[in-house]
């Protein structure tokens, strides 16, 4: 049996960077992953990190590929009704960017790094389970190469997505669960096609949404609106690219070009979030506790923000005695977490074709594009939109 003094399960953005945070300072933690490396090196997911994050990688010497091969952005384009609208959110919130970097790259920089400091990650570490995080000293069991692991820990951090163990180990009637599941769900798509643009698209269309997200000069990511629980069956390659043509196109005669698929699948929408994110010395962090609609580019922003409040409550508790921070820890990233769910789906809602089945379908068609028009026409809702995509600071 081992021991550390932070427990971390899951090797995702969350995990990760907790774990960097806490070695800076001296703070010992043990990593463990269900899968292999090289899968959680290649698997496909978010895209776009917000100002926040970068600052924060930066800050903790975490940035450097993601600096010399992430893509800056100062703006994002709407489409609708034929037509372009670009909304210059580097103007509109005193000059802060996005940057394009690919979750994996991240989450393999990360790794990196992590093992490079001399950082303990299991990888494979199966059948996890915690135990006695109600009480001094919680112990997490799991099997490694068929052989039963112990380790012993002073807290635990629940990092290990909304499929984990973490969640479920709190017992049942501690939690309150919000779970709100949109009438929507995307086509995400892998493509091997450089980008038709130099910026981001999100389009409104009378067929439904289509997004032109990027990736790198050689890779795009596409998004297509779709009903929940569509097979990705009934989305062929070919009615892909004729749904993005159509969807995606302008009245300047602007062209997407197109390429093999590298990988597609359907992904349901929702908002979802348990209240508290702690109990006992179990601290859920990130997917763990939270899913938001992907439309905003949250999810993964949200999962280090929850990381960066982790581990100032840790070192806090650890190193100061002072428990203030762990016992503010889940309202303190709610907080954050409220407002995310709210605009990504109010911008789920702006952007995507109103389901018929939707009570007043029409009438909420005519306001959806009266904010539409608004959005694009005035620079104080274009301020707004801006400091919410790009990252409220100070929450
Ligand atoms: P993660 O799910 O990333 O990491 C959890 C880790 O825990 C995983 O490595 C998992 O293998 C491991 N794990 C799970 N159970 C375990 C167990 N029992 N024992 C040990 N380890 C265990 N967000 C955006 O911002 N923009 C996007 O465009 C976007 N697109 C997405 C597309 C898809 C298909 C999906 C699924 C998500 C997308 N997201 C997007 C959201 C996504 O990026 C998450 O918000 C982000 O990965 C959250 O990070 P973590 O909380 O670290 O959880």
């Amino acid at each position: 049996m081992t021991h550390t003094c932070v427990g971390i399960v899951g090797a995702g953005p969350a995990g990760l960077v907790l774990a960097h945070l806490l070695k800076e300072q001296g703070v010992e933690s043990v990593v463990l992953e269900r899968q292999t490396r090289s899968y959680v090196e290649k698997r496909v997911r978010a895209g776009l990190l917000e100002h926040g994050t970068v600052a924060l990688l930066e800050q903790h010497g975490l940035a450097e590929r993601l600096r010399a091969r992430g893509q800056v952005h100062r703006g994002v384009e709407l489409r609708f009704a034929g037509r372009r609208h670009r909304i210059p959110y580097g103007e509109l919130y005193g000059g802060r960017h996005m940057v394009v970097y690919a979750q994996q790259d991240l989450v393999a920089d990360l790794i990196r790094l992590w093992v490079e400091r001399g950082g303990e990650i299991q990888f494979a570490a199966e059948d996890v389970s915690l135990h006695g995080f109600d009480r001094e000293r919680p112990e997490i069991r799991y099997t490694r190469a068929g052989r039963e692991q112990r380790l012993t820990c002073d807290f635990v951090a629940g990092c290990d997505g909304y499929h984990g163990v973490s969640r479920g180990s709190i017992p049942t009637g501690a939690l309150r669960v919000y779970d709100h599941r949109l009438p929507f769900a995307w086509v995400g798509v892998l493509a091997q096609v450089a980008p038709s643009t130099e910026e981001i698209i999100y389009a409104h269309h009378p067929r439904g949404f289509a997004g032109h997200m990027l990736r790198s000069q050689t890779v795009s990511r596409f998004y297509l609106q779709t009903e929940p629980d569509d097979p990705i069956e009934s989305w062929p390659d070919a009615r892909i690219w004729e749904e993005l043509q159509g969807r995606l196109a302008v009245d300047d005669g602007w062209r997407l070009r197109e390429g093999p698929v590298l990988e597609k699948n359907v992904t349901d929408m929702r908002s979802f979030v348990v209240e508290p994110m702690q109990f006992g010395r179990l601290f859920l962090a990130g997917d763990a506790a939270h899913i938001v609609p992907p439309t905003g580019a949250k999810g993964l922003n949200l999962a280090v923000a929850d990381a960066r409040v982790l581990a100032e409550a840790l070192l806090g508790r650890v190193r100061a005695s002072d428990s203030r921070g762990l016992d503010a820890y889940s309202a303190t990233c709610l907080r954050r977490v409220w407002r995310v769910q709210e605009f990504s789906s109010w911008m789920s809602w702006l952007i995507h074709r109103i389901p018929d089945a939707t009570p007043d379908a029409e009438l909420r068609r005519r306001m959806q594009r009266a904010q539409l028009e608004y959005l694009c026409a005035s620079p104080a809702a274009g301020a707004s939109f801006a400091e919410n995509y790009v990252g409220l600071e100070n929450l």
